[in-house]
C-alpha cells in the first residue's frame, strides 16, 4: 500500500481577498490554515504570499518570514511557488529560492493562463533547476500540458537529477490554456512521464477538482487540493477553509486504502534536506 501525499495550496495568486474573505492572505491566516491542513492530513504546503493590501508579492523578507513561521508552527514540507503571478518578472521568481524553502515549484514550459500567459522559457527552467540544486531545494515539476511532460524529459536529460535524487511532479489540469481535467488526459500524461519520475500528484482546477482527485488515486498518484485551485466544495456551496478540502481528500484516500502520509513520510518521499 502506498500512502497518499496530500498537498495543500491555500492561497494562489489569482483570487481576490475582497471577493473571497476566507482566502488566507496574512501570515497569521496562512499559519492557521496550514496548522488545520496538517491536522486534517496534509504533508506539504504550496505557498503564495500577499502584501498588506492582499496583492500577490514575492518580497524576499516576507517569504523568509513565511518559511520561518510555517516551520515553527507546523512540520509540513514548505514549498514556495516560483510561479508567482503572471505579472512577476523571471528574476524575482528565481530569487524566491533565496528564502530557503524545502521545495519549490518549477513549471516545465510556457502556457496560456486564461487571458494571460504564464511564462516559463527554457533557459529560465534550467536556471531554476540549477539554482535549486545548488541551494539543496527539491523542485516539484508542475505540468500544465502534455508538452510540458516532454519538456521534463529534456530537463532531466540536460541537467540530471535534482537535489535529493527524487523526481516528483504535479499535474495541474483544467487551466484554460492547458490540458483538460479529464481522466483521459491524466492517463495520457502519466503514461508519458519519464522513467526517472519517482512520484506524482494531480490537481484539477474548479469543476475538475473531484474527478482528477479520484482518477489520481486510482492511478496510484498523490493529491493536491486547496483554494488556489478550487473554491466550490459542492454545487452551490463555496469552500470555507482549506482544511475542509484536505479532510475530504483524506477521506477519499482512506476509502481507497491509501491513507494520508505524515509530514515525516512526505519528507522522506521527496528527499527534502533535513531541517
Ligand atoms: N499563479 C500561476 C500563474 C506555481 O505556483 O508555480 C502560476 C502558479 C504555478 O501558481
Ligand atoms: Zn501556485
Amino acid at each position: 500500500m502506498t500512502k497518499t501525499l496530500i498537498t495543500v495550496a491555500p492561497t494562489g495568486a489569482e483570487l481576490s481577498k475582497a471577493e473571497f474573505p476566507q482566502l488566507p492572505t496574512t501570515l497569521d491566516e496562512l499559519v492557521a490554515e496550514a496548522k488545520a491542513a496538517q491536522a486534517a492530513g496534509a504533508g506539504l504546503i504550496h505557498v503564495h504570499i500577499r502584501d498588506d493590501d492582499a496583492r500577490p508579492t514575492l518580497d524576499l523578507g516576507r517569504l523568509r518570514a513565511t518559511v520561518a513561521a510555517l516551520r515553527e508552527s507546523t512540520s509540513l514540507v514548505v514549498q514556495l511557488s516560483t510561479g508567482g503571478s503572471v505579472k512577476d518578472p523571471l528574476e524575482a521568481r528565481l530569487a524566491v529560492l533565496d528564502a530557503a524553502p524545502d521545495s519549490c515549484s518549477l513549471t516545465c514550459g510556457t502556457v496560456n493562463f486564461g487571458d494571460d500567459v504564464f511564462l516559463n522559457p527554457w533557459p529560465f527552467m534550467v536556471d531554476l533547476f540549477e539554482k535549486a540544486r545548488d541551494l539543496q531545494v527539491v523542485p516539484e515539476f508542475e505540468l500544465f500540458d502534455l508538452g510540458q511532460v516532454h519538456a521534463l524529459r529534456r530537463l532531466v536529460d540536460t541537467c540530471g537529477l535534482p537535489f535529493g535524487g527524487r523526481v516528483h511532479c504535479d499535474f495541474v489540469m483544467g487551466v484554460p490554456g492547458g490540458m483538460p481535467g479529464t481522466v483521459e488526459a491524466l492517463v495520457a500524461a502519466v503514461q508519458a512521464l519519464p522513467a526517472e519520475v519517482t512520484s506524482w500528484s494531480a490537481t484539477g482546477i474548479g469543476r475538475a477538482h473531484l474527478p482528477v482527485a479520484a482518477a489520481a488515486l486510482a492511478l496510484g498518484g498523490h493529491l493536491r487540493v486547496g483554494m488556489e485551485d478550487n473554491l466550490v466544495y459542492a454545487k452551490g456551496r463555496v469552500v470555507q477553509s482549506n482544511a475542509e478540502l484536505v479532510e475530504r481528500a483524506a477521506r477519499l484516500a482512506t476509502e481507497m486504502q491509501r491513507p494520508p502520509m505524515s509530514t515525516a513520510e512526505a519528507r522522506e518521499l521527496l528527499a527534502v534536506r533535513a531541517a
